[in-house]
């Protein structure tokens, strides 16, 4: 019998109604388990036995949470393979790239149990004369998340361990099509010693779960990783009560390619950036901006590293990368393709469906020669297609590079300090890589954009205690 992938409320363990079938995007004929869906009044439920154990969660001991969280860490790296597995055949990443995945959770983890004791705060001196002023860092109270499917394990575990170092309550609800990645890590919380209702874990659509922790009042904060339609919808309807948001959605991230980059470098700087994890990152280099000079080589030599690229079963050995994750994104993927053709942008490479030993979602990476009006070089695909633009000169590169409705992450690859420096200073994005791709980044600092790309504070690092906690300032006369 397959394996049923379980909601969790205030200690329980509930199975939800209807039963779906947990995809595996690298072979459809295998599913990885099954899972139901919480309704309404289950998650309306979950998010009163949040509020009901945050009270004594919020006061409780640093170190209680430091350990809770530093268990949950060891557990996940010391199981970092067997999850790796879990998460390549539900979503498709490879599997060194899923098991990657995981270990970057548990350090996660690691780092927040570490954050729980060092919650920040100041003294100083009032204006007043014999008057102490303290500001100290305070819960939010119940934090609802939700994420996306595309990092299962990763965009969860940089959510859940802020919101639980800094004492807030939990409710949780994972992207549909990874059920079973979301079980797996509540199934380690459950046994990391947290009082009951502290984490719940809410299984089900964006249309009941998701709308319920935005307009149930029980939720204090939300914080929402996916695409900008729903980010924004969500940004209006936390408006309207007054709901702190924080919300990353998508990129359309430029890699700009200078005429004096060590081009070999640059070439496999784009073809990471751009194809690994299926492209479906929102920091993925989408748009690879190269300098007049060196395009025609630039394009000649990544078409020749993308025939070496191998497209096939998530799980097996020597893939470079897995299927596109789900039927719809396949059905974006495809759509983008052909807006590109009849806009007249030339396809340079792939796009096309393989058709491989296990029946699976794969699309061999495309590479499409574009011009900047394209919608195929201005909107998000989120999958293995990038545009090509051709620049002038720097100038031209950068503003090309600004020239977008996101702001997530920007690339350069250049061997001059002079444009490198230039570079940092005026890319439009909240990260910025100099000779690296554009996705990849370290889970101990600040992540997130600028313009459409993300709304409210910064994720990860040290940065994550704006969201997850409220300012106090107390004033005492002795
Ligand atoms: O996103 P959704 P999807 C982009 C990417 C991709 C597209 C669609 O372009 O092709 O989004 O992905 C929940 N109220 N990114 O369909 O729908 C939903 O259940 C409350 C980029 O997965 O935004 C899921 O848990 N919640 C991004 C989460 O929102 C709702 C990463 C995200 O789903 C809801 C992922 C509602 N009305 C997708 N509707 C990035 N750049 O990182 C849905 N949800």
């Amino acid at each position: 019998m397959s394996q049923r992938f379980q909601s969790y409320i205030d200690g329980r363990w509930i199975a939800g109604a209807d039963s779906a079938a947990d995809e595996n995007p690298s072979d459809l004929g295998s599913p990885v388990g099954e899972y139901g869906s919480l309704n309404a009044a289950q998650v309306n439920e979950a998010i009163a036995a949040a509020a009901q154990a945050q009270r004594a969660w919020g006061l409780s001991s640093p170190q209680q949470r430091a350990d809770a969280l530093d268990f949950v860490g060891s557990e996940i790296l010391a199981r970092k393979e067997e999850l790796g597995r879990l998460l390549a055949q539900e979503e498709g990443k490879t599997l060194p790239e899923s098991i990657g995945e995981a270990a970057r959770a548990g350090q996660i983890f690691k780092f927040f149990a570490g954050e729980a004791l060092r919650i920040p705060g100041e003294k100083l001196a009032s204006t007043r004369p014999g008057v102490d002023v303290e500001i100290t860092r305070e819960p939010v109270g119940v934090v609802g998340i939700i994420a996306p499917w595309n990092f299962p394990l990763a965009i969860p575990a940089w959510k859940i361990a802020p919101a639980l170092a800094y004492g807030n309550a939990v409710v949780f609800k994972p992207a549909e099509i990874v059920p079973g990645c979301a079980w797996a890590l509540a199934e380690i919380l459950s046994r990391a010693g947290l009082p009951a209702g502290v984490f719940n874990l809410a299984i089900g659509s964006g249309r009941v779960v998701g709308q319920a922790l935005v307009e149930n009042r029980g939720i204090d904060a939300l914080s929402f990783t996916g695409s900008v339609p729903t980010g924004n919808r969500l940004l209006k309807q936390a408006a309207e009560r007054g709901l702190k948001i924080q919300l990353e959605m998508g990129g359309k991230n430029p890699l700009v390619v200078l005429a004096d980059a060590d081009l070999d470098k640059a070439v496999e700087i784009a073809v990471n950036g751009a194809y690994f994890s299926t492209g479906q990152r929102c920091t993925a280099s989408s748009r690879l901006i190269v300098e007049a000079p060196v395009y025609d080589e630039f394009i000649a030599r990544t078409r020749k590293r993308l025939q070496q690229i191998k497209v096939g079963n998530a799980l097996a050995q020597g893939v470079d990368i897995g299927p596109v994750a789900s039927r719809s994104q396949l059905e974006t993927d495809l759509s983008y393709l052909e807006i590109a053709r009849s806009e007249g942008a030339e396809l340079l490479h792939g796009g096309e469906l393989l058709e491989l030993d296990t029946p699976g979602h794969y699309l061999s990476p495309a590479l499409i020669a574009a011009q900047p009006q394209h919608r195929i070089a201005r909107e998000e695909v989120f999958g293995p297609v990038a545009a090509v633009l051709r620049a002038d000169d720097y100038e031209h590169a950068l503003a090309l590079a600004n020239d977008t409705e996101f702001g997530l992450c920007a690339g350069i690859a250049t061997t001059s300090l002079k444009y490198a420096t230039h570079f940092k200073r005026h890319a439009q994005a909240g990260m910025v890589m100099v000779n690296l791709p554009t996705a990849g980044v370290d889970p101990h600092v600040p992540f997130g954009g600028r313009k459409a790309s993300s709304y409210g504070p910064r994720e990860q690092g040290r940065y994550a205690v704006e969201f997850y906690t409220t300012v106090k300032t107390a004033y005492t006369s002795a």
